[in-house]
């Protein structure tokens, strides 16, 4: 008999290991289990996508022929890990051989590669074809570049891909479309809303055991309606491509209170636990572009995000790891502020992107950016504390997607491997690109003072502290000219805000992230 362990993340009905075997050999191995759960104590509405998501792929490979052993989370004897579900099912199955794709996650990945000599039996670890790009094919791209540049790697996967390609050139004759894809909001839109599902009768159980088992947890389920079939997530997909597509590009970096998604596709946790694949969301982009009924920037744009960003982190993820997760090049180690967790703060654009993290497990990519990251990063937080909310409290989070985002992009901590400078900005940015600051305890255009806006303060105090290492960077110059005209009277005011806001902070009780 061959075991096919399929590990949560991998609900995929083209999955590499359930190819080219005869069902009638197989069986194949589901697990839910308290190690995967409780690593970190992810946000409730993440484990019930999990496990409902399990649940009914479980279902349909039934259905469809599979012999599959299903571990549930209360099954008597379950030993609470893979290594533990695994070797029960070597123990319950006459087990010739284990088949199983390669893990997203490295932590799972080294466990993996234990079995051979665990079981002493031949385990083959098979490539995660779902991945435009595989990890080795990364690594070649990446060998002897100085500067891993993701537009270039970008460029590389649409020839290799094909998508929005004409012939040899892009269509429409540029690469990137950026420029128009970076305007503020626009008074009186109308925002589309990403289709919900009615929780069905596996879903509500699933709901249940979690209130019962994590009701300690971060987050809510109460507003539950995430697709968890590959049927389902295709539905989204259509209504997405239909219904905001056309305005992603233009809006893609624009924030509203009380607008949760605007034209963001929240595609992300069904990609990210196998129920759609890269591959099929591109071309269901490309093909409404080919229709005219979708402009070049926002399927451009929205292809990037897939085949450039989400491609380029996991190969970069792979390419570090596990350097990565320790890594803080700007000796940040300030306590995670309390904040995070409650929402308890005067900070408007933080209370919105926390409310919507706490209620559906999501904030669109410029919240994450912009306001949570760019916070963390000025009030210097620990990279390892800011990381671990960030895998904690998203339904797309997974460490080889966060952890590149967070520790790379977000905040730094890799010196600039990934970004060429750090994501930081004053309250102008925000203002600029939200209505938030309006209704706002803060002032966004004082610039010292307890009623000004602490993203200013907190700017400037960032630029003076790590000027030895940023000084240099040919893209922060200009801002350090700036620093440079400024009176030290004033330079000496930001410094003195930013230390008395920062010592109002709170930190973060312990037992939030991890037991
Ligand atoms: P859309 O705006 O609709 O974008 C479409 C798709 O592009 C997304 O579904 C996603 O698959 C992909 N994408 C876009 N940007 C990125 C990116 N930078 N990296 C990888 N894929 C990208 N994404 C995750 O999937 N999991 C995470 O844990 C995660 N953590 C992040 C942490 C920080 C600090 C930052 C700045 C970004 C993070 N992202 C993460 C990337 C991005 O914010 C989310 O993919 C996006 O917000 C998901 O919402 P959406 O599906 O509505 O995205
Ligand atoms: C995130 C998660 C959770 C909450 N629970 C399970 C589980 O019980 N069983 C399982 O197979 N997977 C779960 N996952 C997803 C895994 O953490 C994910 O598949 C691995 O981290 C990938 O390496
Ligand atoms: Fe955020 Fe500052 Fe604007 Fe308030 S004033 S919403 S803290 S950027």
């Amino acid at each position: 008999m061959i075991l096919i362990p399929i590990l949560g993340d991998q609900c995929s009905h083209d999955l590499a290991s359930l190819r080219d075997v005869a069902k009638e050999e197989a069986v194949v191995l589901m697990m839910e289990v308290a190690e995967e759960t409780t690593y970190v104590r992810h946000h409730k509405a993440k484990i019930a996508l999990i496990l409902s998501a399990m649940r009914h792929f479980a279902a349909e490979l039934e259905k469809d022929g599979w012999t599959v052993d299903y571990v549930t989370l209360d099954q008597r004897g379950n030993s609470g890990s893979f290594d533990g579900e695994v070797e029960r099912a070597v123990r319950r199955h006459a087990v010739e051989r284990i088949r199983i794709v390669e893990a997203g996650e490295w932590r799972v990945q080294k466990t993996i590669e234990r079995w051979r000599r665990r079981f002493g039996l031949p385990v083959e670890i098979i490539e995660d074809d779902r991945f435009f790009c595989p990890i080795l094919d990364f690594q070649t791209w990446a060998q002897g570049r100085r500067e891993l540049v993701m537009e270039h790697f970008y460029r590389e996967m649409r020839r290799r891909t094909g998508l929005l390609m004409d012939g040899d050139e892009p269509e429409g004759g540029v690469w990137n479309l950026d420029k128009q894809n970076r305007k503020p909001p626009r008074k009186g839109a109308v925002y589309p809303h990403p289709m919900r599902f009615t929780p069905d009768a596996v879903t509500r159980e699933v709901l249940d055991l979690v209130e019962d088992h994590f009701a300690d947890h971060f987050g809510s389920i109460e507003e539950f309606h995430l697709p968890i079939t590959a049927g389902e997530a295709k539905r989204a997909l259509g209504h997405f491509v239909r219904t905001a597509l056309p305005d992603f590009g233009t809006w893609q970096d624009a924030m509203v209170e009380g607008e949760r998604f605007l034209f963001h596709s929240w595609l992300s946790p069904a990609l990210n636990c196998g129920l759609l694949t890269a591959a099929e969301v591109c071309e269901a982009v490309a093909e409404a572009y080919a229709a005219g009924d979708v402009p070049l920037n926002s399927a451009e744009g929205f292809i990037r995000q897939i085949l450039g960003w989400r491609e380029y982190m996991r190969g970069i993820y792979w390419l570090e790891m596990p350097e990565l997760g320790r890594a803080n090049a700007l000796h940040h180690d300030r306590p995670l502020p309390e904040f995070y967790w409650t929402g308890e703060t005067d900070m408007l654009c933080l209370r919105q992107a926390i409310s919507s993290t706490r209620d559906l497990a999501y904030a669109h990519h410029i919240e994450r950016l912009m306001v949570l990251g760019n916070f963390a990063l000025l009030a210097g937080v620990d990279p390892e504390a800011i990381s671990d909310w960030f895998l904690v409290v998203y339904a797309d989070a997974y460490e080889w997607v966060e952890l590149p985002n967070v520790v790379g992009m977000s905040q730094f901590a890799d010196g600039g491997r990934l970004g060429s400078k750090p994501y930081v900005s004053s309250g102008a940015y925000i203002d600029r690109m939200s209505d938030y600051c309006r209704h706002c305890r803060y002032d966004v255009k004082q610039k010292t003072g307890e009623d000004a806006c602490p993203f200013n303060a907190l700017y400037w105090d960032f630029l003076a502290r790590h000027e030895r290492l940023l000084r240099g960077n040919h893209r922060m110059s200009p801002i350090y000219r700036n620093w440079d005209r400024m009176a030290d009277e004033q330079k000496r005011a930001y410094r003195t805000s930013a230390r008395a806001f920062l010592g109002t902070l709170e930190p973060a009780a312990k037992g939030w992230a991890k037991a």
